[in-house]
């Protein structure tokens, strides 16, 4: 019909949309898991949803999968083994093998049709799954990272929002059970959601990561589709300091920099007040 405009809207709680206009549904299904759509977006190009959440987009998905593959992945001096936990589009999984000294990078993803989708409709996010390092495992992450001990350099958690299959993903057993995966210098990191509006559960992964790893740090970065559009990370690690990096050894980056890895640790006030014990 002529002048008719679509919107999609996600509702991100109670009281806050975030809405934008698309020319077209490409794709829809319910999967064993969860309800997948891929739409195309006016400002943003194609994006992922999944139960209704964006997930990722075209044109902004690098600044969330480069913050969260390069800021653990640096903290390590020579990361070989990496486990990804989610991230079934491949978008951290082809961060990760921007590092040459990764040797195996495992992607622990419990709905395999998120990876066929993003395959067929993501090819640019999707590209590293065709790398011989890289391992898919259509399981459940959390299993797989208790039938593991001792395996990896870096365990990455690329989770949907905390709710459904993703809740255990927040849970400090989760936490022991990636700090028992992690060999004796490992680095974990995490999404963990929007300092506005995901603050109680900031809170408390941060101090559940902090009551496992010596050492628990923040750190944010702008993805302008998700809620809000600041976004942290939790850091937890067993040696190395994330905040003791000077220079990027991946260069191939549109937001990652070594300056920009210092500066997503300092943190407004109001965000350290949440991480007061
Ligand atoms: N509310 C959005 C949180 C999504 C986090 N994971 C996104 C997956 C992208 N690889």
């Amino acid at each position: 019909m002529a002048g008719m405009e679509l919107w999609f809207t996600e509702l991100q709680n109670e009281n806050l949309t975030i809405g934008l206009r698309i020319r077209h549904t490409i794709h829809s299904e319910k999967t064993e898991y969860q309800h997948l759509d891929v739409v195309e977006t006016v400002q943003y190009g194609r994006m992922l949803v999944l139960d209704g959440c964006i997930m990722t987009t075209d044109k902004d998905e690098f600044v969330y999968h480069e913050m969260l593959a390069h800021v653990p992945m640096h903290t390590h001096p020579e990361p070989k083994r990496v486990l990804v936990v989610g991230g079934g589009d491949g978008g951290v999984i082809r961060e990760v093998i921007k590092h040459p000294s990764v040797e195996k990078a495992v992607l622990a993803e419990i709905d395999g049709r998120v990876v066929e989708v993003s395959k067929q409709y993501f090819p640019q996010i999707a590209s590293g799954f065709s790398d011989p390092r890289v391992e898919v495992q259509i399981t459940d992450g959390i299993k797989y990272v208790e039938e593991h001990p001792n395996e990896f350099d870096v365990i990455l958690v690329d989770s949907t929002d905390p709710v459904g299959p993703a809740v255990g993903l927040f849970s400090k057993p989760f936490y022991e059970a990636v700090h028992r995966a992690l060999k004796e210098d490992g680095v974990f990191a995490a999404q963990t959601e929007s300092p506005f509006i995901n603050q109680d559960l900031i809170r408390g992964v941060y101090q559940s990561v902090r009551s496992v790893f010596p050492q628990t740090h923040l750190y944010l970065a702008y993805v302008p589709t998700y809620p809000t559009g600041m976004w942290s990370f939790t850091l937890g690690t067993k040696r190395h300091d994330p905040l003791a990096v000077t220079t990027a050894r991946v260069r191939d980056t549109k937001y990652y920099s070594a300056e920009v890895h210092r500066a997503a640790f300092v943190l407004p006030p109001f965000v350290q007040e949440l991480l007061r014990p």
